[in-house]
C-alpha cells in the first residue's frame, strides 16, 4: 500500500572540509624542498530541490537521514583533496520547510526551487597554502571546518490552480479523472480519497493543474473526519471549485446546505476568502439531480457564483467546465504573475570586520565570540604546537589579545572561544600577545635560507596581514 505522507522530520548533515596536508617536499640530495602539503577539499552541501515530477515525501520518511559526503584531505605534492559531493535532494513542488519550533524558514514554490539546507565544512589550508615570505616552512597545515547539521521539518501544501472542495461522495474524483488523465480512486463509500489528487487539464491552449482534497463535513475545520489535514492543501490553490451533489440520498442534506457547510469550514479554516469560486452541480446525469439543479441555479447565480452543469459518468458539460475553469485560472494567474524559480541559501553571518565579541560570565570565564575566531578555533589541531601558535598570532592580529587585556583578563583566567555547546577553553597566557612580535621567527627554517640583513627580516615581521585569510579567498569561496 502506498501511503501519503505530507509531513516528515529530516535531519541533514553536511560534508565536512578535509584536512590540509602537512608535508615536505623532498628529493635525492635536496632533502628539504619547501612545503608542499595540499588543502583538503570542500564538503558537499545538502540541497533540497524542487522538483514537479515528485510528488511525496515519502522517500523522507523512509530515510529522514541524509548526509553529504565529507572533502578528502589534502596530500603531498600540492595534491589537493577532492572535494565532497553535494547531496540533492528533491523536493515536491509547495514543500514548505519549518525548523523545529514550527517557524517557517521558506517556502519551496516553482521548479527548481533551491534551499541550501546544511552548508558544507571549508576544506583546511595545507602547509603549502600557509607557506609566506614569514614563514617559510609552516610545520602545521589547517583542520577542515565541520559541516553544518540540522533538523528541518518538511511539510506539502499541494500547488493547483483549482482545488475541489465538497461532501465526501459528491464525485470529485470523478470529475477529476474524466477532466484529466489522473486516475484516481473512486467509490461509492465516503473518503474514499485519503489523499489529494493531481490532475493536469488541458482547454484549448490553456493547461492548469486540478486537485481533489478528501471530503469535508461540517467539523472539518476542528479537525472531524478528514478534513483539517487536508484544508491545508487547499490553501495553494488558486481557484476553489464547489462540487455539490444534486442526486444525494441523504435526507437532511440539499447542495444549498451543502454549500453553506464547506464554506463555514472554509472560512473557520481562515485565509481562503480571496480565492474566485465556482459552483459544479454534479450527477446531472440522474433525472431528479438533473431537476433539482434546474431549481436551485438561480439562487447560486444571485449569491455571485458561476454555475456548471455536469456528469462525470455521462460527460455532459465537462467541455464547458472545463474551458470556464481555463478562463478563471488565467484570470488568477493575470492577477498573481508566476512565482519564479529562486535559490534561498540561509548563510551564515556575513564576516563583519569588528569580527568578535567579549563577554565576561559570572563565573569569571572570558567567552569570545565571532565568525572568525570560532572558525579559526575549528581548523586549527592543538596536538601541534606550531598550528597553536599560529592560532595565537591570528587571535591577536584581529585584536582578541589586546581586548581581553582590555576586558580585564589576567594570566590563567579562563577563556572560551564559541559557544557554550561547542566551546574551546584554555587558561589564558598573556604572553600569547608576544606571539605577534615572533612571527618572523615561527615557521621560518633557517636551513631554507640565507642570513638576511636584519632590516629587511624586520620589514618583513612588520608586514601585518593575514595571509591566511587572504588564501583563503583565493582557495574555494563559497
Ligand atoms: N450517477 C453519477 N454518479 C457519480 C457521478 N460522479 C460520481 N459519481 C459516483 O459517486 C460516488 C462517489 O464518487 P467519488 O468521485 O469517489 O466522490 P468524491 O467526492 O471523490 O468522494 P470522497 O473521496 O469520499 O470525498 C461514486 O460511486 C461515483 O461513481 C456522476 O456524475 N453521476
Ligand atoms: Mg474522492
Amino acid at each position: 500500500m502506498t501511503t501519503f505522507v505530507d509531513r516528515v522530520e529530516l535531519h541533514v548533515a553536511a560534508g565536512s572540509g578535509g584536512h590540509g596536508c602537512a608535508s615536505v617536499h623532498r628529493e635525492k640530495f635536496k632533502p628539504l624542498g619547501g612545503p608542499d602539503g595540499g588543502n583538503g577539499g570542500r564538503g558537499g552541501d545538502v540541497i533540497l530541490v524542487v522538483d514537479q515530477s515528485v510528488t511525496t515525501l515519502l522517500d523522507y520518511h523512509h530515510s529522514p537521514h541524509r548526509k553529504a559526503t565529507s572533502g578528502k584531505p589534502g596530500e603531498g605534492s600540492n595534491r589537493s583533496g577532492k572535494d565532497g559531493g553535494d547531496l540533492v535532494l528533491p523536493v515536491p513542488d509547495g514543500t514548505v520547510l519549518l525548523n523545529k519550533n514550527g517557524e517557517v524558514l521558506a517556502d519551496l514554490v516553482g521548479h527548481g526551487t533551491t534551499y541550501v539546507a546544511a552548508q558544507g565544512g571549508r576544506g583546511g589550508l595545507g602547509n603549502a597554502a600557509l607557506a609566506s615570505a614569514r614563514r617559510k616552512a609552516p610545520g602545521f597545515a589547517l583542520l577542515g571546518e565541520p559541516g553544518t547539521a540540522g533538523d528541518v521539518v518538511l511539510e506539502l501544501k499541494t500547488v493547483a490552480d483549482v482545488a475541489l472542495v465538497g461532501y465526501p461522495s459528491a464525485g470529485k474524483s470523478s470529475l477529476i479523472s474524466v477532466l484529466s488523465a489522473a486516475k484516481p480512486k473512486i467509490a461509492d463509500y465516503p473518503f474514499t480519497t485519503l489523499v489529494p489528487n493531481l490532475g493536469v487539464v488541458t482547454a484549448g491552449s490553456t493547461v492548469y493543474t486540478i486537485a481533489d482534497v478528501p471530503g469535508l463535513i461540517p467539523g472539518a475545520s476542528e479537525g472531524r473526519g478528514l478534513g483539517l489535514e487536508f484544508l491545508r492543501h487547499v490553501e495553494r490553490c488558486s481557484v476553489l471549485v464547489h462540487v455539490l451533489d444534486t442526486a444525494t440520498l441523504e435526507a437532511e442534506r440539499d447542495p444549498l446546505s451543502d454549500l453553506e457547510t464547506i464554506e463555514a469550514e472554509l472560512a473557520a479554516y481562515g485565509g481562503l476568502e480571496d480565492r474566485p469560486r465556482m459552483v459544479v452541480l454534479n450527477k446531472v446525469d440522474i433525472p431528479d439531480g438533473k431537476d433539482l439543479a434546474d431549481i436551485i441555479r438561480p439562487d447560486l447565480e444571485a449569491r455571485g457564483f458561476q454555475v456548471y452543469e455536469a456528469s462525470a459518468v455521462s460527460r455532459v458539460g465537462l467541455k464547458e467546465l472545463s474551458f470556464a475553469l481555463a478562463g478563471i485560472v488565467g484570470e488568477a494567474r493575470a492577477a498573481k504573475p508566476q512565482q519564479e524559480a529562486t535559490r534561498i541559501v540561509i548563510r551564515p553571518k556575513a564576516v563583519d570586520d569588528a569580527g568578535f565579541t567579549v563577554a565576561v560570565e559570572e563565573d569569571g570565564l572570558f567567552r569570545v565570540r565571532g565568525e572568525k575566531p570560532e572558525r579559526w578555533v575549528h581548523q586549527t589541531d592543538f596536538s601541534n604546537d606550531e598550528a597553536v601558535g599560529y592560532l595565537a598570532d591570528r587571535l591577536s592580529r584581529l585584536g582578541v589579545e589586546e581586548a581581553l587585556v582590555k576586558a580585564g583578563a589576567r594570566t590563567g583566567d579562563g577563556v572560551a572561544i564559541g559557544p557554550e555547546e561547542n566551546a574551546v577553553v584554555f587558561d589564558w597566557e598573556p604572553a600569547m600577545a608576544a606571539g605577534a612580535e615572533m612571527l618572523g621567527r615561527r615557521g621560518e627554517d633557517h636551513r631554507l635560507e640565507e642570513p638576511r640583513p636584519a632590516t629587511q627580516r624586520r620589514r618583513e615581521r612588520d608586514a601585518v596581514r593575514d595571509d591566511a585569510d587572504q588564501e583563503f579567498k583565493k582557495f574555494k569561496p563559497f
